[in-house]
C-alpha cells in the first residue's frame, strides 16, 4: 500500500469513529435535496445510493482513496489494453468485444477489433441460420434445443441472460445449460429434447476442463446413438480458443467460434461465448445487450468519480469492507427473470477479488472481498430478510429492480416495485423501542406483555442499501449492468492493488481431483498414499457401495 493510500484509508477511518454509527434517516432529515445528491444516471438507470451510513464528507474521503489509489490511470491502463493481467502477462480486454465505436482498440499495442467484428459476424450467421432454419440438424429437422455444454465463465454469463431475456428469445426456440460434472444436469436436460432437433455448443476457454469435457462427450454419445456417428458434425458447434481440440472432437471447422486469451472466463459473454444467447434472443438483441456494456464503458471512462456509478459502487463498497468491518453484501433482484444474477455475480466479484496477495505478491493490506449472495425478491423477504433487519451483522444489499415489466402483468409489478422500495425503506429506518411500546400500547396491550415482547420488534435501523431502478429489463438493460458491476470489481481491486484477472485458487482443487481420481473409480487401489482425512471418507463411500 502507497503512503498515500494507507493515509487515505487513515483519513476514512478517523472519519468513522468521530462520526460514529451514522444514522442514514437523520442524514435524510438534515438534507431535503440527498436524495436528489446522491443519486446517479446512466441513460434510463437511476443509481440511488443516498441510503448509505456515509455523509458529504464521506464520499469526499472515498473519491480521494480512489485517485490516491491511481484508479484513473488504472481504468485507462485497463482500456489501452496494457497487461494488467500480470501473474498471467496479458491484457483483459473483454471491452473489445462489445465496443461499438469504430474505433481499435490495442493488446499489447496490437489493434484487435478486426479480429472482433470478424467473431461477431461469424457467431450472427451462425445465429440466423440457426434460428431461420437454414441450418439444421442431420435429419433435416430444424433445431429447437440449443444445449450450451460449459461451466465456470463459459456458462453462468449466458445462462443467467438468457433467463433474464426469455421474452426476447425466438418463439419454438429452447436454450439448456448444463455445467456440473454431476451426470444428473446432463441426463436430465437430455431427457427433455429430442436428438435429431438438438443443437450442442461446447463451450470453453481451455476445451481441456474436466466437467465440460465428460459433459460433451455424453452429448456426443447420445447423439451417435439416436442419429449415428454421421450426424455428429450436423449437432455440434463450439467455441473454444482451441480450435484444434475442437476439430479433434469432431467440430465442423466452419462451426468453431474463436476467441483470444485477453477475454478472462467470467468477463466472456459478450464475444463468442454468448453464442447460444445471440442464438436464442437473436443477433439484434444481442447488439443491444452489447450496446448496453459499451455505454457502460464509455460511463466509466469518462464520468467524474463523483458521478461514476462503478466507482461509486466500488467506494462504498471498499467503506463497508474496510472502513466499517462489513463482511457480506447482498444482491436482491426484484425480478424473477434475474434469479441467476446473484450466482453471476459471485464468481464475478469473489473469483475476482477473492485475494490475499497484492499484485506485486505481498500480502494485502486489508480485507478484500465480501461474500456475495443474493435471491430475488420478494421470496427473500419471506426467508432470510429476517436476518438483514434484525440479525447481529450489518449486510449492506444492492436492491435491483425495473418501472415496468417486459410482458408480466401491470398489478403484479406494482406490488413487486412497492415491496422493493418498502424493505430499503424498512431497513434504512428501522423502529425504535419507544416506536414499538406506543403501538403496543395502542393495540391494547398491557404493560407487563408490552415490556417483553417490545424488545423482539425492534429494528436498529440505519442498514445500508443502494437501488438500481431501470425502465425494463431490456438487453441493452441487462449489459449496462453487468458491465457495471464488472467495473465496480476493477474499482476495488484497484483499492486493494489486487490482480482481479487470474484465478489461481481454483488449481489446488483441481490437482487434487486429478490425483485422488483413480482411488475413486477403482475399489482395489491401495488408499495408503493419500491424505488420511481423504483416505477416510474414500473408504467410508467404498463400504456405502458395497454393504
Ligand atoms: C473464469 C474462470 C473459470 C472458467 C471455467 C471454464 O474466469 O476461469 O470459471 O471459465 O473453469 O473454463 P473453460 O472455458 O476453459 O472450460
Amino acid at each position: 500500500m502507497t503512503a498515500a493510500v494507507a493515509a487515505a484509508f487513515a483519513a476514512l477511518r478517523a472519519h468513522h469513529s468521530r462520526a460514529g454509527a451514522r444514522d442514514i434517516a437523520a442524514l435524510f432529515a438534515r438534507d431535503p435535496m440527498r436524495f436528489e445528491r446522491r443519486h446517479a444516471r446512466l441513460g434510463d438507470l437511476l443509481f440511488d445510493y443516498s441510503k448509505h451510513d456515509v455523509d458529504d464528507a464521506a464520499i469526499a474521503l472515498l473519491t480521494g482513496l480512489a485517485r490516491a489509489a491511481g484508479l484513473e490511470a488504472r481504468r485507462d491502463a485497463l482500456f489501452a489494453g496494457e497487461a494488467v493481467n500480470n501473474t498471467e502477462g496479458r491484457a483483459a480486454l473483454h471491452m473489445a468485444l462489445r465496443n461499438l465505436s469504430g474505433h481499435p482498440m490495442r493488446a499489447g499495442g496490437i489493434d484487435v477489433m478486426d479480429g472482433v467484428l470478424a467473431g461477431r459476424a461469424a457467431v450472427s450467421a451462425f445465429a440466423e441460420g440457426v434460428r431461420g432454419g437454414r441450418l439444421r440438424g442431420s435429419t433435416g429437422a430444424a433445431f429447437t434445443d440449443i444445449v450450451n455444454i460449459g461451466i465456470g465463465g463459459s456458462d453462468l454469463g449466458p445462462a443467467m441472460a438468457a433467463r433474464a431475456l426469455s421474452p426476447f428469445v425466438q418463439k419454438g426456440l429452447r436454450a439448456h445449460f448444463v455445467s456440473n460434472v454431476d451426470g444428473a444436469d446432463i441426463a436430465d436436460t437430455l431427457a427433455g429434447i429430442d436428438p435429431a432437433r438438438a443443437l450442442f455448443i461446447i463451450s470453453s476457454k481451455t476445451f481441456t476442463t474436466q466437467e465440460t469435457m465428460a459433459n460433451a462427450a455424453a452429448a456426443r454419445a447420445y447423439v451417435v446413438g439416436a442419429l449415428g456417428e454421421a450426424a455428429v458434425p450436423d449437432h455440434f458447434a463450439a467455441v473454444s480458443t482451441k480450435p484444434g481440440l475442437a476439430a479433434k472432437f469432431g467440430v465442423r471447422a466452419d462451426r468453431v467460434f474463436g476467441f483470444e486469451d485477453w477475454v478472462g472466463g467470467r468477463y466472456s459473454m459478450w464475444g463468442p461465448i454468448g453464442l447460444a444467447l445471440a442464438i436464442a434472443i437473436g443477433p439484434l438483441h444481442f447488439r443491444e445487450f452489447l450496446q448496453g456494456g459499451f455505454d457502460a464503458d464509455e460511463h466509466f471512462r469518462h464520468a467524474p468519480l463523483e458521478a461514476n456509478i462503478p466507482a461509486l459502487m466500488g467506494l462504498l463498497g471498499v467503506w463497508h469492507r474496510n472502513v466499517c468491518g462489513r463482511g457480506a453484501h447482498a444482491v436482491i433482484p426484484y425480478d424473477q427473470r434475474l434469479a441467476r444474477f446473484p450466482a453471476y455475480l459471485q464468481q464475478l466479484d469473489m473469483e475476482s477479488n477473492g485475494k490475499s496477495v497484492t499484485r506485486g505478491g505481498a500480502p494485502a493490506a486489508g480485507a478484500t472481498a465480501p461474500v456475495i449472495w443474493g435471491e430475488p425478491g420478494t421470496n427473500g423477504q419471506h426467508a432470510f430478510f429476517q436476518l438483514l433487519h434484525q440479525g447481529t451483522d450489518i449486510i449492506p444489499v444492492d436492491f435491483l429492480v425495473a418501472a415496468e415489466p417486459v410482458d408480466a402483468d401491470a398489478h403484479h409489478h406494482n406490488l413487486l416495485v412497492a415491496n422493493c422500495f418498502a424493505q430499503s425503506e424498512a431497513m434504512m429506518r428501522g423502529r425504535s423501542l419507544v416506536e414499538v411500546k406506543a403501538l403496543l400500547a395502542a393495540q391494547g396491550l398491557p404493560a407487563e406483555a408490552i415490556a417483553a415482547l417490545a424488545p423482539h420488534k425492534v429494528f436498529q435501523g440505519g442498514r445500508p442499501s443502494s437501488t438500481f431502478l431501470h425502465r425494463a429489463l431490456t438487453p441493452r438493460a441487462l449489459g449496462r449492468l453487468v458491465a457495471l458491476y464488472e467495473h465496480k470489481v476493477f474499482v476495488q481491486s484497484v483499492i486493494w492493488d489486487i490482480n482481479p484477472f487470474d484465478q489461481w485458487g481454483v488449481e489446488l482443487g483441481k490437482e487434487l481431483c486429478n490425483a485422488l481420481t483413480p482411488a475413486v473409480i477403482d475399489p482395489a487401489m491401495p488408499l495408503d498414499g493419500l491424505e488420511p482425512a481423504t483416505a477416510g471418507l474414500v473408504a467410508a463411500r467404498r463400504a456405502l457401495m458395497n454393504p
